[in-house]
């Protein structure tokens, strides 16, 4: 997340997948481990069951991985600073604190002292509600471990207070000295498949491939040298994508080319979204389906799946990887880089016609002919100095985590280890605040969303596949049999969530999974577009929207048939987790 960006760089895993099982203390927040990550969920429970690494689980929801937890802690949705601050004050108190690297590695220290002095147990649990006692065990056990990896993923960055919750865990693990170690760091579970990649790439509002800034006049110089665009490259950062949305609302954006998004879907107070995407002058989308948005495009380019294309994928722990071509892709569709590709050719044709002082430079827009995605990949490598010892022979023996500067080098598996990319690691004195949106009495509900490991984001891949269409064929509302009881719903019930921006109905589930006071649904179904009651507050450093937290109510639709049943589904129906 480009929030931390400030003291770690990139957002990536500062540590390896498989130190998860040589460490002390698995600290996880904010992240569904066994269900988002199912292989890393896996190590996890390994560590604890084969050896005894302590595992504390933060999070909002009883999800699987607290049956594997030494301490579970319960927090109200969006109370992070508020905690992780406290875990501090607690871990200062008694002096736990890993002095030396805290002398020789940081600076803040003073500033960190100062915000967290109010943060006492008692006051963080009247604001997170996590007992006072629970919160100090937490802090005691991670900081006197001596070694302790953080884990987290959406959880902690979908928040308006996002960027602030990745400080906070920052200020948690470096205040113990635990990044830059064997068996630590700060871990963020990155979601796609080459999420780190395309961010890598430069799939960012301010960078270029490497992280590189697009203000810096010589990073300029060297892609415009290597492309021969014969035209100045601009230096104006541009925006992020949820900023998009809005700027199309207000007319300032009237054209959109999106690849490889269902924006429809996925984003927060989608029925705006929509609207935007259906009022924009002109819209090109990039998809190996018809997706929800891609119906609404003017223009839409048939893309190549992974599976019928090559290149290379970079995972959460910053390793390149190679992905092969097995079958060729149907009908028209092509690889998305040779679709770029000619559509840069095309439009560099253009820009000779209408630019003839580019023209003139007698350079051209050519260098974009690439052969073959390994052409592009040198190109890259050339280009970005984390990725410049990494080559298709390289990568024929195995992954390689960057950074990799040079052709023997073996590639970087701990960051930091020596120094932060700013030099010494900075601490951030953070208050909480709460979420934009809170629960009142006509909206007495905390709605949080997120994923089940069955389906995958806005299902125009998994809702095509048969086998888990009958495991999961729908989604439903998790609701606590507390909360359910009073409003007379049994499981299988349909009911009608609404929030300040739309409504969807859906299927109930009473489970335990959900606190007292919170339901939870998933993006995954067309069905039941969750996403129209989400908020669409950001953070405003990172721009991400508020989908862990929003405010609902409930309502019953209409009795189940099976109404004389009620007091056996109930009891058939709750699952304990
Ligand atoms: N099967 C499957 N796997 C996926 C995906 C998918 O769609 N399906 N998507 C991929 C992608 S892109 C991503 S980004 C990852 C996401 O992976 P995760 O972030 O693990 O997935 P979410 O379901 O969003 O779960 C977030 C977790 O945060 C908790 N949480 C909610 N609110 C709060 C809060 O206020 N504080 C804290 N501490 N925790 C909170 C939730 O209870 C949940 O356990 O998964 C990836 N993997
Ligand atoms: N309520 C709620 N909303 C959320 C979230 C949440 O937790 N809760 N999580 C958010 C997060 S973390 C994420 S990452 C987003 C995901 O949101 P999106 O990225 O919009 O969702 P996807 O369904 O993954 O859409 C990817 C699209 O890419 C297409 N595609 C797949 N492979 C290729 C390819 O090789 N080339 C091209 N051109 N297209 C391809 C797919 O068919 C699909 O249409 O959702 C966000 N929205
Ligand atoms: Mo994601």
């Amino acid at each position: 997340m480009a929030g931390l960006a400030a003291s770690f760089g990139s957002g990536a895993m500062t540590n390896t997948i498989a130190e998860i099982e040589n460490t002390d203390v698995i600290l996880v927040t904010g992240s569904n481990t066994t269900e988002g990550h199912p292989i890393i969920g896996r190590r996890i429970k390994r560590a604890v069951e084969r050896r005894n690494a302590k595992l504390i689980v933060i999070d909002p929801r009883k999800i699987e991985l607290v049956k594997f937890a030494h301490i579970w802690l319960r927090p109200l949705p969006g109370t992070e600073v508020a905690w992780i601050n406290g875990m501090i004050h607690v871990i200062l108190n008694e002096g736990l604190w890993a002095k030396d690297y805290v002398a020789k590695r940081t600076e803040g220290f003073e500033e960190l002292c100062e915000a967290v002095a109010s943060y006492t147990p008692e006051r963080v649990e009247a604001i997170s509600g996590i007992p006072a006692q629970e919160l100090t065990r937490a802090a005691r056990l991670y900081a006197e471990a001596p070694k302790a990896m953080i884990l987290y993923a959406m959880g902690i960055t979908q928040h308006s207070s996002g960027t602030d919750n990745v400080k906070a865990l920052a200020n948690l693990a470096m205040l113990c000295g635990k990044v830059g170690i064997e068996g630590g760091g700060l871990n963020p579970l990155r979601g796609q498949n080459n999420v780190q990649g395309a961010c890598d790439m430069g799939a960012l509002p301010n960078t270029l491939p490497g992280y590189q800034k697009v203000t810096d006049e010589n990073v300029l110089a060297s892609f415009q040298q290597a492309w021969g665009t014969g035209v100045r490259l601009s230096n104006r950062v541009g925006m992020a994508s949820t900023d998009m949305t809005k700027a199309i609302l207000q007319g300032t954006l009237r054209g959109l080319y999106i690849m490889g998004e269902n924006p429809v879907m996925s984003d927060a107070n989608a029925s705006e979204a929509r609207k935007a995407f259906e009022d924009i002058e002109f819209l090109v989308v990039q998809d190996i389906f018809l997706s929800e948005t891609a119906q609404l495009a003017d223009v839409v380019l048939p893309a190549a799946s992974f599976a019928e294309k090559d290149g290379t994928f970079t995972n959460t722990e910053r390793r390149v990887q190679r992905v092969r071509k097995a079958i060729e892709p149907p009908g028209q569709a092509r690889a998305d880089w040779e679709i770029l590709a000619d559509l840069a050719q095309r439009l560099a044709m253009r820009l000779q016609v209408n630019m003839p002082a580019a023209a003139g430079t007698g350079q051209s827009f050519g260098s974009w002919s690439y052969h073959d995605a390994e052409a592009i990949f040198n190109e890259a490598a050339r280009l970005a100095p984390a990725y410049a010892g990494i080559s298709y022979e390289r990568l024929e023996q195995g992954g390689i985590q960057w950074p990799c500067p040079s052709k023997y080098h073996p590639g970087t598996p701990i960051l930091h280890s020596q120094r932060f990319a700013r030099g010494l690691g900075k601490f951030f004195g953070l208050e909480w605040n709460p979420p934009a949106e809170m629960p009142d009495e006509e909206y007495p509900f905390y709605l949080s969303t997120g994923r089940i490991r069955y389906h995958y984001h806005t299902g125009t891949m998994t809702r095509r596949s048969k086998g888990l269409n009958r495991i999961a064929p729908e989604g439903r509302i998790e609701i606590n049999p507390q909360d359910a009881q009073p409003l007379g719903i049994v499981t299988g019930e349909r009911v009608r969530v609404i929030s300040r921006r739309g409504s969807v109905e859906a299927r109930v589930r009473l489970t335990e999974r959900s606190a007292p006071g919170m339901v939870f649904g998933t993006f995954h179904f067309s069905e039941t577009p969750i996403n129209q009651l989400t908020n669409d507050a950001l953070d405003p450093v990172a721009k991400i929207p508020e989908l862990k937290v929003c405010a609902v109510r409930v309502e019953k639709i209409k009795r189940a048939e099976l109404a004389a049943l009620q007091p056996a589904i109930a009891e058939m129906g709750v699952d304990a987790c």
